[in-house]
């Protein structure tokens, strides 16, 4: 059906919300029957990248090395190529790439993953090279004491990692206690249900699939709506001073 210009995607200066019906795609260098949705980028002003790779049955991304990543997988299933080791990634798994490792990305039949990029701010300690991980083994914990909102934190707690990656699942009718307002920027992929996201001055309708960009001191809340869990994916930045200069 003709939308007539309608969209549910904003841009703000401090937000943006972008829904399927907007999104773009395009290769990026290295993939080979797949394609990006560039979610958001420096241009946009945010410090990190964060996009969907849309594999096609035999697609492939060869990742040179250069920035710290993070992959998410999901859909499919994905080959993980990086150094030595090869892993097997299914839907919620995920991994972490350091900046120094080479790694290649194939899928055998149609699979997609958000994949999360940052300049890594060094410290005395650097993260280890690789780490591959599964959602469903991490134990959800209770948002300030709310059993309604679970996070599972992917990353392990190490000063060596500069940025945040968790899930938040919000059993309906579940919101944030507060209206967070926070140095930290995010990125937010909708994975699953819905609800209204206040952002700024705003209140959007959100749904899975959606994907949202937060601004340092963006104020920000969500509350849960509908019959089933809300879930999504987040990125914050993490672990260094403020003053610290990437
Ligand atoms: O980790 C966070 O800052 C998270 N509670 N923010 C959010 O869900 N918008
Ligand atoms: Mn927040």
């Amino acid at each position: 059906m003709h939308r007539l210009g309608h969209t549910r995607s904003v841009r703000q200066p401090d937000h943006l919300l972008l829904t399927p019906d907007t999104f773009v795609r395009a290769p990026l260098p290295g993939m080979q029957n797949a394609t990006a949705v560039v979610h958001v980028s420096p241009a946009m002003g945010a410090r990190f990248t964060e996009y969907t790779v849309e594999f096609e049955p035999g697609g492939a991304y060869d990742i040179a090395g250069g920035t710290q990543r993070f992959v998410y997988v999901l859909e499919g299933e994905l080959t993980l190529t990086a150094g030595a080791q090869e892993n097997t990634l299914l839907p919620n798994d995920y991994c972490y790439i350091a900046q120094v490792i080479p790694a290649s990305i194939r899928a055998r039949a149609a699979a997609r993953a958000a994949v999360i990029e940052k300049p890594y701010q060094r410290l005395d300690r650097v993260p280890p090279p690789m780490l591959v991980g599964r959602e469903s083994a991490i134990p959800g914990q209770p948002l300030m004491g709310d059993d309604a909102l679970a996070v599972r934190i992917l990353l392990p707690d190490d000063i060596a990692f500069d940025f945040a990656v968790n899930t938040m699942t919000f059993q309906p009718g579940a919101a944030l206690a507060m209206v967070e307002i926070h140095v930290m920027e995010h990125g937010v992929l909708m994975l699953a249900g819905g609800g209204v996201y206040r952002l700024g001055e705003s209140w959007y309708p959100v749904s899975a699939g959606d994907f949202i960009w937060m601004a340092p001191y963006c104020p920000q809340w969500f509350g849960a709506l509908g019959k089933i869990p809300a879930k999504y994916l987040i990125y914050k930045d993490w672990n260094r001073h403020p003053l610290a200069v990437i």
